[in-house]
């Protein structure tokens, strides 16, 4: 009987996409959340390297990195089809993803007066990228995706950054124009809440938005 175990967080981008992916392919798995303030001798365990969450612990083999974890969790028990150049475009852009664009993400969370309306700024700027790259995999929007018809390794990297657009908006006390800069951007991301999987381990945004204001807490006095 194999064994699948996932150590995350209920707030963490990171850790739900893992969840998201299991969901989607129909694994089986036991789940543990991690308290990151106390964190678990088995977390230590598993990744004493970096500490963090998300681990995916497959028959006691600890895999860590929510992107590696995902690219175990397609090679492991997706048989999907993917060329290797649609395969490259897809892990660039999830780099992207996490470098850039959670990076002017955090920055909006953490800070105030001009850093924050610097990070505003290039949130706007990488979204225009993200809606030039799904405008290209989805052939000008004639395909659902960014992994073209079906819902692929790149769509789970961002789907939950959906839920946390709202957080932005309202933390950075701003308005992402969707519908008239980034349309794909807003169809896409209202097909992504449309899943079960997503709808099932993604958190409400009023618990997500009520964890991040305590977050940003530690950094900025308002
Ligand atoms: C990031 C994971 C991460 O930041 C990945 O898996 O993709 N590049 C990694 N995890 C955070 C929680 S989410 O903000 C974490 O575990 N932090 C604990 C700590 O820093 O002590």
């Amino acid at each position: 009987m194999e064994q699948v175990k996932v150590l995350s967080t209920w707030f963490s981008p990171f850790g739900r996409r893992i969840l998201i992916a299991l969901e989607e392919i129909g694994v089986k798995y036991e789940y543990q959340e991690e308290d990151l303030s106390n964190k678990s001798e088995l977390l230590l365990q598993m990744n004493p390297v970096h500490k963090k969450i998300p681990v995916l612990v497959h028959n006691d083999q600890p895999i860590c990195e929510s992107l590696i974890i995902l690219q175990y969790i397609d090679e492991t028990w997706d048989s999907k089809q993917v060329s290797p150049f649609d395969r490259a475009l897809a892990r660039f852009w999830a780099d992207f993803a996490d470098k850039q664009f959670f990076d002017a993400g955090f920055r909006i969370v953490k800070s105030k007066d001009e850093a924050q309306e610097q990070a505003k700024r290039e949130m706007l700027e990488n979204l225009q990228f993200l809606e030039g790259a799904l405008k290209e995999m989805s052939v000008s929007g004639s395909l659902p995706f960014f992994g073209g018809k079906d819902f692929g390794f790149l769509d789970i990297v961002l789907a939950p950054y959906v839920s946390w657009f709202h957080i932005f908006e309202t933390i950075g006390n701003f308005k992402i124009p969707f519908e008239t800069e980034y349309p794909l951007l807003d169809a896409w991301g209202k097909r992504c809440m449309e899943r079960e999987s997503v709808k099932k381990i993604l958190p409400s945004s009023d618990r997500l938005l009520e964890r991040v204001f305590q977050i940003r807490k530690k950094f900025v006095v308002d």
